[in-house]
């Protein structure tokens, strides 16, 4: 609305200048084709950009009726967005058609918007084959995962990011600050979204990830539990209704810790809490008591198990409700 509210002055100015029906379809037109130029340079955009009427009319001839911003119905569209003005949706954090939504562009109709600003602390697993934050997201996301690995935690340095994954955080070379920590919370607070993930080393691996999650009063337990027998991991099959679990019905986990402290239950497993859930401020933070999620060569030909559903739910739910929100495809 605020684009169209700076173009007012300079319809009137045409209005009055041109003082006819086909100038005032111009007008309406502009308000769609400037936006649209501004950030794709194609035609409709010039009128009011040069100041040229002649121009402007231009694009309103494109538009044929020129109804409040129709024009940029005419625009090459790389969206998938069918509310709002009729302008491309575009990576840039502003809600360019108009529907509520900031970024909301997602041209693979694969449940991952193509802006996601993620980044992933610590280092990956090794226990099992792929990695969830390299191929699989980079064909789903314009941007991929940004490894943060062992950066000091800084407002600065989290700010672009609207979800963060906590890895393997016992190979940091240090225990976070106490800056760090309220860093990481302050980010959640204002609308960033963090899941924690375990299961990767020895019990020590606890102190880092426990000590982000102490503001929240959550925590891993300090017992390993459900080790997979043979090469099949443990099937987490009960699950509370929640947008990060629809569709899910079972995923595996092997050699976790259990997840404690004030958080909703999200899974279970044996009398045993696996994820917990917590909305913090404007944002969230999940707590899942595993990694093996994070090895997708691991699961992609896994039939019993949703997986990627989960990673589809799961990373929708942590972006901010008013950013980057796509539909997820239905299950096969
Ligand atoms: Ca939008
Ligand atoms: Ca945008
Ligand atoms: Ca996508």
């Amino acid at each position: 609305m605020a684009s169209m509210k700076r173009h007012l002055p300079l319809c009137l100015v045409l209005l009055t200048a041109a003082a006819s029906a086909a100038s005032m379809g111009a007008c309406s037109s502009d308000n769609g084709g400037d936006t649209g130029g501004n950030t794709s340079g194609t035609p409709g955009g010039t009128g009011p950009g040069t100041g040229s009427g002649g121009a402007g009319g231009a694009g309103g001839d494109t538009s044929s009726t020129g109804t409040n911003g129709e024009g940029g119905s005419l625009l090459p569209t790389t969206t998938t967005s069918s509310g709002g003005n009729g302008t491309p949706e575009v990576c840039d954090g502003i809600d360019n058609d108009n529907d509520g939504q900031i970024d909301n562009v997602d041209v693979g109709n694969d449940g991952i918007c193509d802006c996601l600003s993620i980044a992933t602390l610590g280092v990956k697993g090794n226990a099992g084959v792929g990695d969830v934050f390299a191929a699989w997201l980079n064909d789903r996301s314009d941007n991929g995962a940004v490894n943060l690995n062992d950066a000091v935690l800084t407002p600065q340095l989290l700010a672009p990011y609207q979800v963060i994954v906590a890895q393997n955080l016992s190979q940091i070379g240090r225990a976070y600050s106490a800056e760090e920590i309220a860093a990481l919370q302050q980010w959640i607070e204002e609308g960033g979204g963090l899941i924690t993930l375990i299961g990767y080393a020895s019990p020590p691996e606890r102190t880092n990830v426990n000590s982000l999650l102490a503001p929240f009063n959550v925590g891993y337990d300090a017992q390993p539990i459900l080790p997979k027998t043979g090469a099949v991991t443990i099937p987490i099959t009960e699950w509370t209704a929640h947008p990060t679990t629809v569709n899910v019905t079972a995923v595996g986990f092997d050699n976790g810790y259990a997840v404690n402290g004030d958080a909703e239950v999200i899974a279970t497993k044996e009398g045993l809490v696996v994820a917990r859930a917590k909305t913090i401020g404007d944002g969230h933070l999940f707590v899942w008591g595993d990694e093996w999620i994070t090895f997708d060569s691991e699961w992609e030909s896994l039939q019993n198990y949703q997986v990627e559903q989960y990673w589809l739910n799961l990373i929708k739910w942590l972006t901010r409700e008013t950013e980057c929100q796509v539909d997820i495809p239905d299950p096969q």
